[in-house]
């Protein structure tokens, strides 16, 4: 897809009303919020900024599919904000949670208390993929987190956090109802199939490559956003030829995956370019090293106020489901943001 267009000048709340209905602005994903301006971009060139309701004849199609409104994920559906995504790591690394839940019981007992906190549904994985963590065999993986899944998947919707197709087969036999590939079913050949004959929904994550353990050295990028968009599009093509519908599918920028600061923060921003894909955009940003070196923050566990700023930030760009470790924060800061106009209707 070489040619993009880009949502700018977003408005919420009654601003955002008010510009629709004088002409200045067009509704953004079924009225989430409003746009102003429009960037059209063109192999990598921007040929221009242009108010939204003046966009030349043959790019009002790429317009008008910024204007629809993006099919829930998974089903799922919260009147006027993101789904909040609990996040429970099996593992005894992950940067913020491990080893807090190896113990299937501790496990299961941290999901229910996200549930009672208000998660929209649960994100279980049991290999870190945290920069530099030592890859987990299959049987390993599945051994941590399918008793887990057995037990949270009675009370929620599930995804399995996994790059290994065996895993992804397990945790749907035991009730994970979602595939959340951090490389974007790239890593595991069999993978897409599996995902395929499931017909379950799946989430695809940018990540240069596909081994935490050398992304790092790949945080080499022209325009991030651009280059992120390009290769989840040709993500999307992909499992759209080998039967996954568009429907079934949401992106996800992968915060943190091989970006630096400033990636972060452009991804971040330019989130609304993402919804021209026509899928849910999931946003992973929480207590990520980016959040600590802002907020002066080395623990991870004391980077909930800068993920919340984060969250609100997300939201208010279009992100439908946010991944997050503190869901009762999260919530109540969407909560608040709802109430000042963030979310409402247009
Ligand atoms: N981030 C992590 C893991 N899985 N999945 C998606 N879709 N998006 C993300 O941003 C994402 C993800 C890394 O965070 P975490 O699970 O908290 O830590 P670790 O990888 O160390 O287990």
């Amino acid at each position: 897809m070489a040619r993009w267009v880009e949502p700018m000048g977003l408005l919420h709340g009654r601003g955002a009303f008010a510009a629709v209905a004088a002409d200045a602005a067009l509704p953004l994903n079924g009225g989430a919020a409003a746009f102003s301006l429009v960037r059209l971009i063109d192999d990598g060139r921007t040929l221009g900024i242009l108010p939204a309701i003046d966009t030349p004849e043959d790019w009002q199609d790429a317009v008008l599919a910024l204007t629809r409104r993006v099919p829930p994920f998974a089903g799922l559906e919260a009147a006027g904000r993101p789904l909040v995504m609990g996040i429970l790591n099996v593992t005894p690394d992950s940067f913020s949670d491990g080893g807090r839940h190896l113990d299937p019981l501790a496990a299961v007992a941290a999901g229910h208390a996200m549930l009672e906190a208000g998660a929209d549904l649960l994100d279980i994985g049991g290999e870190s993929t945290r920069p530099g963590a030592e890859p987990v065999p299959a049987e390993e993986e599945m051994a941590r987190i399918l008793p887990v899944i057995r037990e949270l998947a009675k009370a929620a919707p599930v995804s399995v956090d996994t790059r290994h197709a065996a895993t992804m087969r397990a945790a749907l036999a035991a009730g994970a109802e979602i595939v959340n590939d951090v490389t974007g079913l790239r890593h595991d050949p069999d993978s897409v199939a599996v995902v395929a004959e499931a017909g379950c929904p799946v989430v695809l994550m940018h990540m240069p490559g596909t081994d935490p353990r050398r992304m790092g050295a790949l945080a080499d990028y022209g325009d991030v956003s651009l280059e992120v968009a390009a290769h989840l599009a040709e993500r999307i093509a992909v499992c759209e030829a080998a039967g996954i519908p568009r429907g079934k599918i949401a992106v996800d920028p992968g915060i943190g995956f091989g970006k630096t600061l400033e990636h972060n923060l452009d991804l971040l921003d330019r989130l609304p370019l993402l919804l021209g894909l026509g899928c849910p955009v999931l946003v992973g940003a929480s207590r990520k090293r980016f959040i600590g070196t802002l907020s002066g923050a080395d623990s991870p566990a004391d980077r909930m106020p800068g993920s919340l700023g984060v969250a609100v930030a997300a939201a208010a760009r279009g992100a439908a489901v946010l991944r997050v470790h503190d869901v009762r924060e999260t919530l109540a800061a969407l909560r608040l943001w709802g109430a000042v106009g963030g979310g409402a209707g247009v």
